[in-house]
């Protein structure tokens, strides 16, 4: 059982979901967050709430100290201006490995997003090692992160799992999510696997259902986590199949889908 295990990101859609569940695979859970939406939280039992902006590299010196995991979701989670992207992203990231690697952590499960592989067209079947193609500022932020965890893992051994997360929400929505979805229950099952497999290294996967119209291939990488997904997204197909993306052509054609259509932003 992991000893101290922080969750970044704990008041966001997915903290809260995956909170709980993390509490009972560890000793102590931390939960911590930017401090107005983490004091909207009632932390899960006997989790200790300490929040911190990651962009702060002092705070999250502070925050990481006697930490032995970490799931990583702290951030902006949206395509949006360049700024805060780097502010909670670029620097949060970079601080958050740093802190990591002064206060001996052993690995970080990391909140990457399918949408450093976004100009894919849609249809591409795609493998973790295939070209990365991000498609906007958050795209780029989330393939910096998956850096960071390449070089602290070969310079200086924290193992990483980095998951690009595809659409998590309670159920599909449009036709996209058909391929891209991931129900809550795997994605429970998934970030806990990446905790708690042996020697992962640093891992790359793909975070999506066991949908059949999936455009990401990830039997390696869950193979090696353990990983099974339980859910599938075509149970929906003849409900959401005609619903487009929002955003227009291009949003159709990529497999980034809305976020092709937001900015530039000036
Ligand atoms: P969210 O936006 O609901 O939650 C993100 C949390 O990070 C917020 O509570 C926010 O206050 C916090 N945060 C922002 N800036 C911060 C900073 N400087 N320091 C500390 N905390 C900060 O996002 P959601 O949907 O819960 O996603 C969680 C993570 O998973 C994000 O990193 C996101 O990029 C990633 N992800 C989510 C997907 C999804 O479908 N929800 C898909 C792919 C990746
Ligand atoms: C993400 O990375 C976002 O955080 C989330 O809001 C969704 O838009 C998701 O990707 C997606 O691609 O559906």
């Amino acid at each position: 059982m992991i000893d101290t295990l922080l969750l970044t990101g704990a008041a966001g859609t997915l903290g809260r979901l995956l909170a709980e569940p993390l509490r009972m695979r560890c000793r102590q859970l931390v939960i911590s967050d930017l401090a107005g939406p983490l004091a909207t939280l009632a932390p899960p039992h006997g989790a200790r709430a300490v929040a911190c902006d990651l962009s702060a590299a002092a705070a999250a010196r502070d925050l990481l100290r006697g930490v032995d995991a970490v799931v990583h979701l702290g951030g902006v989670s949206v395509e949006g201006p360049f700024e805060p992207i780097l502010e909670a992203n670029i620097r949060g990231t970079f601080n958050l490995y740093d802190a990591a690697r002064r206060a001996g952590t052993r690995r970080v499960v990391y909140a990457s997003s399918n949408h450093v592989t976004g100009c894919h067209p849609v249809g591409t079947q795609l493998d973790p090692a295939d070209e990365t193609r991000p498609d906007g500022h958050y795209g780029l932020s989330k393939l910096f992160g998956e850096g960071v965890a390449r070089m602290h893992h070969d310079r200086y051994g924290i193992e990483s799992v980095c998951l690009r997360i595809g659409t998590a929400t309670p159920e599909p929505a449009d036709r996209r999510a058909l391929s891209t979805w991931i129900s809550p229950r795997d994605l429970i099952a998934l970030v806990i696997a990446s905790l708690e497999a042996p020697q992962v290294g640093c891992l790359i996967a793909y975070g999506l259902s066991d949908n059949p119209r999936r455009w990401w291939n990830c039997d390696e990488a869950w193979a090696r986590l353990g990983f099974r997904p339980q859910d599938s997204a075509e149970p929906w197909a003849s409900r959401v199949e005609s619903v487009p993306v929002p955003g227009g052509p291009i949003a159709q054609a990529l497999q980034g889908g809305s976020f092709l259509s937001i900015g530039p932003f000036d």
